[in-house]
């Protein structure tokens, strides 16, 4: 019988462990524009809106944004400087590529490029 218990313990141990796992350590990291990486759109930025609709955004998740240092950057604006490729009210940018931006709190972020916004070279991705 104190064998059975112990068993028992033990399974319930594991689950436990298992359940914090998932909650605390569960996290994804999104490569952002899939293989293209962050660079000027082809088509313009529904390239990117198409590439976030497919994918769920969570508090705790890493954006990858790849590109060569130099040729690109990341600066993260409210919607308006997102619409207008307008830098004023940035509130970070990333000059060295690849950028890992981790997404901190729930809402809608964007992203930019300083230098090819206008080209379509933008993200908005919603965290939930
Ligand atoms: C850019 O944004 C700032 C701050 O909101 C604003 O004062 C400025 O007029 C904007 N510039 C353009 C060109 O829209
Ligand atoms: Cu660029």
């Amino acid at each position: 019988m104190a064998g059975f218990e112990l068993n028992q313990a033990v399974v319930m141990i594991v689950m436990v462990a298992y359940m914090q796992f998932h909650t605390t350590v569960a996290k994804n990291t999104h490569v952002v524009g899939g293989p293209a990486g962050w660079t000027i759109p082809a088509s313009g930025s529904h390239i990117y809106s198409s590439w976030a609709a497919t994918k769920t955004f969570n508090v705790g998740d890493d954006l990858v944004f790849n590109f060569p240092t130099g040729k690109h950057t990341v600066a993260e604006v409210p919607l308006q400087g997102y619409d207008q490729c307008n830098t004023t009210d940035r509130a970070r940018i990333y000059k060295t590529g690849p950028a890992t931006i981790t997404l901190t709190k729930s809402g809608t972020r964007h992203y930019i490029c300083t230098f090819h916004c206008k080209m379509g070279q933008k993200l908005s991705v919603n965290v939930k």
